[in-house]
């Protein structure tokens, strides 16, 4: 879960970054969740935190190198920060994920960090471990190491990947943070998008987009063999979803797997583009694409509860079903369908039964939606598109 690559920068390097984080450090900061974004909370952490220009050539290949080692487009990290402790110096248990009002003012365009990647620059120091203590994992500083891991597990908070950087018992830790985002990134509109929201109190989300709320159909020929392969390309990735945001899904609901077709940029970006493009026809407006989340794939024994989605700028989701096989493991039979159930802008129940290749396009923020009937088929599998108004 946490990995950890020695000799991920030169010596050469480390003292470049060294330097820049002496000449820029300030009090590092946390997230408020209030009226200020950023304070001082000594009680959660000490340290001395610099933003690093990507103007610097350094930082720019060093920012480049960990894009490219990852896998995530370069516009999905934050700014490269660099943090000093100095004895007696640390940062408690925390978790590099937003989560309640600090997700709302950072994360309603950017979405939420997935990957942290940390390079220790120095060793000459005692203490300053990074401990994880759900995983009871304690990472050595090594000068040059890099470490990595998922703050999210498949979209959802991470709470195993809570951690801490111990106190400095003597000399001074240097570090790099990196953080990654689900979407581009793009902090100043996160903030303003949030501030639009409070100044506007019916949240823009609460407008009918659609005039019950949602909208069947069948995909396109082109797009559905687009689809089709992008599932061939992933199906064997097998991912375990936890969903640990209560308010995204319900109690009682089991888990589904995940995979994910973003590590496939073109056709993500092709399939997005072009189905964005259907559902403006629909609804006669312009949209942004949110975020592509992949494909969930629901087995035997799993049911999904009523819900509505956390996130505020799912405003238009496209579930587009691209496997559905009802043979029943047990009673060699076939089983009868399984439902997607939506309550619509009167809110009546419908009952939806898509066939391979059929979409729903849905309001997900605003509309109670769930598979609650337990699935007793073998596979159902579909594709997530979010989108939001252009605005
Ligand atoms: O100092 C450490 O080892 C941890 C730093 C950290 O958690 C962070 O910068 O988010
Ligand atoms: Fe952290
Ligand atoms: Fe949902």
């Amino acid at each position: 879960m946490i990995k950890e690559i020695t000799e991920f920068i030169t010596k050469k390097e480390a003292k470049i970054l060294m330097d820049l984080i002496d000449k820029n450090a300030e009090k590092s900061l946390v997230a408020s969740g209030g009226k200020e974004k950023n304070i001082l909370n000594e009680s959660v952490r000490t340290s001395y935190s610099a933003t690093l220009s990507s103007t610097n050539q350094i930082v720019k290949d060093v920012h480049q190198r960990i894009s490219d080692h990852l896998g995530i487009p370069m516009n999905h990290g934050e700014y490269l920060q660099g943090q000093r402790y100095e004895e007696g110096q640390y940062f408690k248990a925390h978790t590099d994920f937003f989560y309640g009002s600090n997700y709302d003012q950072n994360c309603l365009i950017s979405g939420n960090r997935t990957y942290t990647f940390m390079i220790y620059l120095n060793e000459d120091f005692e203490g300053g471990y990074t401990t994880f203590p759900r995983l009871e994992k304690t990472v050595n500083p090594e000068k040059h190491k890099a470490i990595y891991w998922n703050n999210l597990e498949n979209g959802e908070a991470n709470y195993d990947m809570t951690h801490e950087g111990k106190e400095v018992k003597k000399g001074v830790k240097y570090i790099i943070t990196s953080w990654w985002r689900e979407n581009a990134w793009d902090g100043g509109a996160d903030f303003l998008e949030y501030n639009k929201r409070i100044r506007s109190k019916s949240t823009i989300t609460k407008d009918k987009i659609l005039p019950s709320g949602f909208k069947t159909g069948r995909l396109r020929n082109d797009l559905h063999n687009l689809v089709q392969d992008s599932w061939k390309l992933v199906k064997h990735k097998d991912q375990i979803d936890h969903f640990i945001y209560k308010e995204d899904i319900l109690q009682g609901s089991k888990q589904t797997t995940h995979k994910n077709i973003l590590k496939i940029p073109v056709i993500s970006e092709i399939l997005a583009k072009e189905c964005g493009e259907i559902i403006e026809e629909i609804i006669n407006a312009k949209l942004f694409i949110q975020q592509v989340y992949g494909f969930k794939s629901y087995k035997a024994g799993v049911y999904e509860n009523m819900h509505k989605d956390h996130n505020p700028m799912r405003q238009i989701t496209m579930m587009i079903c691209a496997n559905k096989d009802l043979s029943s493991g047990a009673s060699q039979g076939m089983v009868s369908d399984w439902h997607f159930y939506i309550n619509d802008h009167n809110n009546k129940e419908n009952k939806i039964s898509l066939s391979i290749g059929d979409y729903i396009i849905y309001e997900g923020h605003n509309l109670d939606h769930g598979f609650t009937d337990m699935f007793v088929g073998k596979n159902y599998d579909v594709l997530f598109l979010h989108y939001r108004l252009e605005k």
